[in-house]
């Protein structure tokens, strides 16, 4: 076998249900205001979507993912955490949680080391990334929902791996671009697709 694996895989809308846990806290803090359902989301940004549907909406919807308790409360995506703890038991791959803090840093930092040490146990912290420009990382997969990653590197090392979520899944890919369907699909023969 070559050398080690290195998976890069993203904590918000991979890992952890930004989307479904943004959406319910919305509608409980502002129940009189329109929604948008996960039916309806188009594109990343969350506040853009709802600044389109109303301007006053953009400053509601980023006052719930600033608002303490919102990171360390989403729940987990079907079968992340345990599709990465399998990948950091398989021989020859390292895995580690990539993910862009908001910079408003009161809570969201302390709570995104929270979540994973509540659902990882306390020695996945060493597997902890924070970073709000993942084209600096190394790493041969980034496993992320977001379709666009930019930053100061313009050729990466990692391939980007899309995954899908409620705002991307009606976007056309540009080969030779890849997607994971969720963590139903199989996540275990891209890996193996890059080792040598
Ligand atoms: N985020 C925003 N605005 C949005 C949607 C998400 O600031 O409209 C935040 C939540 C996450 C970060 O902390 O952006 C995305 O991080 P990654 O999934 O790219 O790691």
């Amino acid at each position: 076998s070559g050398k080690r694996l290195r998976v890069l895989v993203d904590m918000d809308g991979v890992l952890a249900d930004f989307e479904g846990g943004f959406l319910k806290k919305y509608r409980a803090r502002y129940p009189e205001d329109p929604h948008i359902t996960l039916d309806d989301r188009r594109g990343f940004w969350v506040s853009t979507q709802y600044g389109q549907l109303r301007s006053d909406l953009c400053n509601k919807a980023i006052s719930i993912w600033e608002s303490k308790d919102f990171f360390i409360e989403l729940e987990p995506l079907p079968g992340g955490v345990e599709a990465v703890k399998e990948m950091a038991k398989m021989d020859n791959t390292d895995v580690f949680i990539c993910t862009s803090p908001i910079q408003h840093y009161n809570h969201c930092p302390y709570e995104k080391y929270a979540w994973v040490e509540k659902h990882f146990g306390h020695d996945f912290l060493e597997r902890v990334i924070l970073t709000r420009d993942k084209t600096v990382i190394t790493g041969d997969l980034l496993i992320d929902d977001k379709p666009d990653i930019l930053g100061v590197e313009p050729k990466p090392t990692w391939e980007h791996i899309l995954f899908t979520a409620c705002h991307n899944k009606h976007l056309p890919l540009s080969p030779p671009q890849r997607r994971l369907l969720s963590w139903s699909d199989d996540w275990r023969a891209v890996l193996d697709s890059k080792r040598q």
